[in-house]
């Protein structure tokens, strides 16, 4: 590495209001209403909406290569509000392909529920909001559902060869489901 000797501007930065990440290495994914099949009790009611509609977006920075022991990524999640028949917008969750590494969360902007699922079907659900930072164990599934009218924003770190193992999840599913129920959120056990 040719370390620089003088200060210079790291290559990322990150708005700290609204948790937007802007550098050369930022990547962006974005998960539509049709990307999300099967992630819903309502699939007939989600293949009958907009399947372009925009359901939430993450933002990568991977300073590193994909699969690299020891290595970090960073990145942020904004899941726009809503629901599909009933049930609050949320991430696809996941368990990590190295089922033993941890990754951290912190609530940037907006207001909803972590949900986490161990390998025997347990669960535990931490409210999510601006500054709450959250601690993913491992072998822990671990989902963010947007229980609120405005979107939700966070932060996470995660080591560069966790991986994602979304099968678990479209096989078996979470244990809970969190609806909307004159606006309030009600998390039914299923
Ligand atoms: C966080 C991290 C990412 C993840 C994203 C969306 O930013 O955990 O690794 O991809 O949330 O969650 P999911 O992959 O479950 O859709
Ligand atoms: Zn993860």
């Amino acid at each position: 590495m040719t370390l620089s000797h003088s200060p210079t501007a790291t290559g990322v930065h990150i708005d700290l209001a609204t948790g937007i990440l802007n550098g050369q290495l930022v990547s962006t994914q974005r998960r539509t209403i049709g990307d999300l099949s099967n992630v819903f009790a309502d699939e007939a009611v989600r293949a009958a909406m907009p399947q372009d509609q925009l359901a939430y977006e993450v933002q990568l920075y991977q300073p590193i290569a994909d699969g690299t022991a020891g290595g970090l990524f960073f990145g942020n999640t904004t899941i726009y509000p809503g629901t599909v028949g009933g049930e609050y917008i949320m991430t696809k969750g996941h368990f990590h392909a190295l089922g033993d590494r941890t990754e951290y969360y912190l609530g940037v902007k907006g207001e909803g529920f972590l949900l986490f699922m161990d390998r025997d079907r347990g669960y535990k659900v931490e409210k999510m909001t601006a500054g709450s930072l959250h601690f993913i164990g491992p072998h822990l599934a671990h989902r963010v559902i947007n229980t609120g009218t405005t979107p939700l924003t966070f932060l996470a770190c995660w080591p560069a060869d966790a991986g994602h193992d979304y099968a678990t999840i479209q096989e078996q599913g979470f244990p809970v489901r969190v609806f909307e129920r004159n606006g309030q959120p009600d998390i039914r056990t299923l």
